[in-house]
């Protein structure tokens, strides 16, 4: 990290409401939204670590809210574990800490936002799956997570991003950007934008059914994909869903379909061989029995029936926001080399053919597990 950097980040974390003496502070975590840091304090001769975000305001305008979003929820999860007797809480939901007058988040000298949580300690998280016994595990960590905050109480939470996951608004920008052709790429990524047209109609299954009724709003994660849930590095169980800046109303599916496309695939998702891009009929199958064995609970006919698709649904949502950043210019999401976001988008649509080449298969398997839970 540079010295400006350091420098600043220093002052930003001298101001949280943490003890003892600094030692260290480094970039930390492989999400593409936020700017993550980890820092070393010696506390009483023990080292204690947290994690330090900058949040990125131009994705997340209202701080504020997600910051009331994050407290109600963490709270809610801390206090069900609390009663069910659990130990280890402050390992199995994000904590946050206050800045030194009491606030959750703080603004720095250039106008960014921050917040810490106490870092979680002894977990990774993953790129990859590399066994049916992670994706179960992952899989039943959602359902876990998202039963935890069926009882939410109180006011509906804030929508942090407005229509987030809501394929026909995202196919508007789409269409404004590959008629703007603002940075020239249009012609770069014809089968990419073709690709897109065909497989509107289908896209729109989800938010369609959850807009007319059919499937019923729910509090839900909305950001699920692998390297947001962490795994105890001793036990391999998972302990906590982190990046809880999307937690709001949305569809159980949007949490599934997310899984899925980041479990179930052989290869990273911006992995530009795309000869190893396939859909791992054993880890769907591993991850949707995680998912049911907590979910089955509470899930109606009608989202059980849309398990499969949501999968579907969310590599071809994720394989479009690439493919629109790409041709607007790249501002959304971090990137690390020409074309990233393009080699994000195909690596998207190989796994949708892959799944399409083995659809019968995901279907049956879908069918099974439904009928084997509920
Ligand atoms: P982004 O929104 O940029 O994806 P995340 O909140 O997901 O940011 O954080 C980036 C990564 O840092 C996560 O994928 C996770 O692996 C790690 N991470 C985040 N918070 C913690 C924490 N409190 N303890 C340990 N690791 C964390
Ligand atoms: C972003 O924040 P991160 O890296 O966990 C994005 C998700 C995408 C994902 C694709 C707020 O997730 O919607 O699925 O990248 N988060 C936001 O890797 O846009
Ligand atoms: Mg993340």
């Amino acid at each position: 990290m540079d010295k400006d950097r350091l420098s600043l980040l220093r002052g930003v974390i001298h101001q949280f409401a943490i003890y003892g003496e600094f030692e260290t502070a480094e970039a930390f975590g492989s999400g593409h939204i936020n700017s993550t840091f980890r820092s070393s304090w010696n506390q009483g001769g023990t080292r204690l670590r947290y994690t330090h975000q900058r949040i990125n305001e131009k994705v997340f305008t209202r701080p504020d809210e997600v910051m009331d979003n994050i407290q109600r929820v963490t709270r809610h999860i801390a206090e069900k574990l609390r009663l069910s007797g659990a130990g280890d809480i402050s390992r199995r939901v994000l904590t946050v800490v206050p800045s030194r007058d009491g606030k959750p988040v703080l603004r720095d000298a250039e106008g960014g936002w921050w917040r810490t949580y106490l870092f979680i300690e002894g977990t990774h998280s993953l790129e990859l799956a590399s066994s049916t016994k992670e994706a179960r595990v992952l899989g039943k960590s959602v359902g876990q997570f998202q039963k935890q905050l069926a009882d939410l109480g109180g006011k509906r939470l804030y929508e942090t991003i407005p229509d987030f996951h809501h394929m026909e608004k995202r196919y508007s920008r789409f269409y404004e950007a590959v008629q703007k052709d603002s940075s020239g790429r249009v012609k770069e990524a014809g089968p990419e934008i073709a690709f897109m047209r065909e497989n509107e109609e289908r896209g729109a299954i989800l938010i369609r059914s959850l807009k007319n009724g059919t499937i019923p709003e729910r509090i839900c994660h909305n950001d699920t994909k692998m390297n947001n849930i962490l795994i105890d590095d001793t036990d391999g169980e998972v302990r906590a869903v982190v990046d809880l800046d999307t937690v709001m109303p949305g569809s159980s599916l949007f949490d599934v379909g997310d899984l899925i496309r980041t479990v179930a695939t052989r290869a990273e998702e911006d992995e530009r061989d795309l000869s190893r891009v396939e859909f791992d009929t054993a880890f769907f199958e591993a991850l949707l029995d995680g998912y049911l064995s907590e979910a089955s609970q509470f899930l109606e006919s009608e989202e059980l029936k849309l398990l499969a698709e949501s999968g579907r649904s969310f590599a071809q949502i994720m394989g479009l926001r690439f493919l629109t950043d790409y041709l607007e210019g790249d501002h959304y999401y971090q990137t690390a080399r020409p074309g990233h976001n393009l080699d994000r988008c195909r690596n998207q649509i190989a796994l949708i053919r892959s799944m399409d080449s083995k659809w019968d298969s995901a279907l049956r398997i879908a069918e099974r597990l439904v009928r084997k839970y509920v």
